[in-house]
């Protein structure tokens, strides 16, 4: 069943699209967006007179959840359920549901898993404090003692899973290190969830791997050859996102870091959004790829999409020299695009020659 929401996000049009976006993807209805300059000060993550108007608003149209568009305290988000007398999360708790319903391998699975306990743990002891501080205890009503055990409990689950996904990091490398000494040259696909990423993966693989227009359709790697290439492999894997705290991140690094150990990275963009919005997703790429240390000197920009573009910005900019415009969809310059891959494989200017910090 589809649980009707309001959204509360900021002004910019590009804000809003995102988090209806997000909210869809994440299977929640959104009934209105209720738009504010600024959120994440104050007891309730508004300021307290937008917070009473959302209550009026939350009161007439009675949603069953409150998505708040950006990263809130425990204490915030208690706050603010307790004034709606809704449910309320914030942006990374929708993050996590999405990824929650997507994730469908067992490194993915474990990925989210721990995404979510480092959300949940830090913001466990301050929501107990709040509950027993109110009238009602209800679920939360454990003691001190209790809630120090259970904390335990689940920080030793963050260290299993932290150590399962070490092996699966390990088994990684391996087969990095064999494709290495087979000699094979790896291209891996980056950019922004939607960007087009899959698309791609597909129309040069002849894959069919799930593309569906919803955010984080892909959470897992794949590798296949480059139909028609010799020796030339492509890896298609988790899309960014802005505003993502450092331990998703870090969750998801044995997926990641296969970018920092590829011979090329194509970052792929949208080519056919709004200026603002592309290089807002431009950047919070870039800050994403230097967060993996990636060397910048081996990304080629893929401006996909070029099918629908129908603005005149072009793409410029010091951190990327390269780059080429495609269509994924449409097919519009993969020939172009294959002939580039094979000269940097050809020229060996980006490779990648080893991967000794790693043992
Ligand atoms: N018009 C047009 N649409 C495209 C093109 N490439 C991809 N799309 C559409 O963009 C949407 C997202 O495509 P995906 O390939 O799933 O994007 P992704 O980067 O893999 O997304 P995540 O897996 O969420 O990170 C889908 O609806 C695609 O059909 C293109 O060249 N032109
Ligand atoms: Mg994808």
């Amino acid at each position: 069943m589809t649980r009707t929401s309001i959204i509360v996000t900021y002004k910019e049009a590009y804000s809003e699209q995102e988090a209806l976006e997000l909210t869809a993807s994440a299977g929640y209805k959104p009934i209105i967006t209720f738009k504010v300059k600024s959120i994440g000060e104050g007891k309730y993550g508004l300021p307290t007179g937008k917070a009473e108007e959302l209550k009026q608003l939350t009161d007439k149209l009675k949603p069953e959840l409150v998505i708040v568009d950006e990263q809130l305290s425990a204490s915030q988000i208690y706050h603010l359920s307790k004034l709606l007398g809704i449910k309320a999360i914030d942006r990374i708790r929708l993050i996590l549901d999405i990824f929650e319903k997507r994730a469908m391998t067992t490194e993915a699975k474990l990925q989210v898993k721990l995404a979510e306990l480092q959300y949940e743990v830090p913001r466990i002891r301050e929501t107990v404090r709040l509950a027993k501080m109110g009238e009602q205890t209800g679920p939360m009503g454990y003691g001190a003692y209790e809630v120090d055990k259970y904390i335990r409990f689940l920080k030793r689950q963050i260290n299993n899973l932290r150590k399962k996904l070490e092996r699966e990091r390990m088994r990684r490398s391996l087969q990095r290190q064999k494709r290495l000494e087979e000699d094979k040259f790896i291209v891996a696909l980056a950019g922004y969830t939607g960007a087009g990423k899959t698309t791609l993966f597909n129309a040069l693989t002849n894959e069919n791997k799930a593309v569906t227009g919803k955010m984080f359709t892909t959470l897992t790697t794949t590798i296949r050859k480059i139909n028609g290439m010799e020796n030339v492999y492509i890896s298609d894997t988790v899309g960014f996102i802005e505003r993502l705290p450092h331990y998703l991140i870090e969750s998801f690094k044995s997926t990641l870091e296969e970018l920092k150990y590829s011979d090329l990275i194509l970052l792929v963009l949208d080519y056919s959004l709004e200026e603002d919005l592309f290089w807002r997703k431009y950047f919070a790429s870039l800050n994403v790829l230097e967060e993996l240390e990636v060397n910048l000197n081996n990304v080629v920009a893929v401006l996909n999409k070029i099918d629908k573009k129908n603005n005149a910005f072009t793409f410029q900019d010091n951190n990327i020299k390269e780059h080429i415009e495609i269509s994924a969809l449409k097919n519009i310059n993969l020939d172009k695009l294959k002939a580039l891959i094979l000269e940097k494989y050809k020229d060996g200017s980006t490779r990648i020659i080893d991967q000794k910090e790693f043992f």
